[in-house]
């Protein structure tokens, strides 16, 4: 019997990227969700040396870690997830995954898991600093938004911007400046590929179905 895509994943996080992507080409997969002491054990470190979330294993096996990497990888099975190989387009969505993924993604984690990069007194320092550093990319986004990153059509950097923006710890004041972004946001929410995993979110772990 053919594997199906399997996920370690965690409830809203940075999963979201592989769900989103395998519901819009259709694709079925299974997600569990390991504890954080099971992303300790060597089981789940020998996916991901470093112990997060998501692991994305392949229908051949092949497990991938890191969310750049496994949205290169499904954009490469799956064309239809990007503009197409040598366009113009095609740059400017490899600069906006770049963006989302060294900038906005770890500033998120250092808001969100604090404790990993400071002392409790220096919470709120290194907190606003992250925020600060998130808003020049946003600034960015919201100039070149039409209404998608890439245009028209929606593709796979666009999925990891609306998983990255849901993040946000004061979503009002994000958008209030923002009204392309803010208009991005519905239209992602609205999306067919988006709302059922948004809906899944908070059901027992299960197979999950792209089409
Ligand atoms: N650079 C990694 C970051 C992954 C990451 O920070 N994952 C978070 C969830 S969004 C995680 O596993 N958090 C648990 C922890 O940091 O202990 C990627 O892009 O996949």
């Amino acid at each position: 019997m053919q594997q199906r895509y399997q996920i370690f994943g965690m409830r809203g996080a940075g999963s979201l990227i592989a769900e989103f992507m395998l519901t819009a080409v259709g694709q079925d997969y299974d997600i569990s969700f390991p504890k954080s002491d099971e992303m300790q054990q060597p089981a789940f470190r020998a996916l991901n040396p470093l112990g997060k979330i998501p692991v994305l294993i392949c229908p051949d096996g092949q497990s991938i870690c890191e969310t750049l990497a496994i949205t290169a990888h499904l954009l490469e099975v799956f064309p239809t997830l990007a503009p197409p190989v040598g366009s113009a387009a095609r740059a400017q969505h490899w600069q906006y995954l770049a963006m989302l993924a060294t900038c906005i993604y770890p500033a998120y984690h250092r808001q969100h898991r604090t404790e990993y990069y400071a002392p409790e007194s220096a919470y709120d320092a290194v907190q606003s600093l992250a925020v600060e550093e998130q808003m020049p990319a946003y600034d960015f986004i919201e100039e070149t938004l039409c209404p998608f990153l890439c245009g028209e059509t929606p593709f796979a950097a666009d999925f990891y911007l609306y998983m990255l923006a849901r993040w946000d710890l004061d979503r009002d004041r994000l958008l209030a400046t923002r009204p392309k972004l803010a208009a991005f946001m519905s239209a992602m929410r609205a999306h067919p590929a988006v709302d059922p995993v948004i809906a899944a979110q908070r059901r027992p772990a299960a197979t999950k179905s792209g089409g």
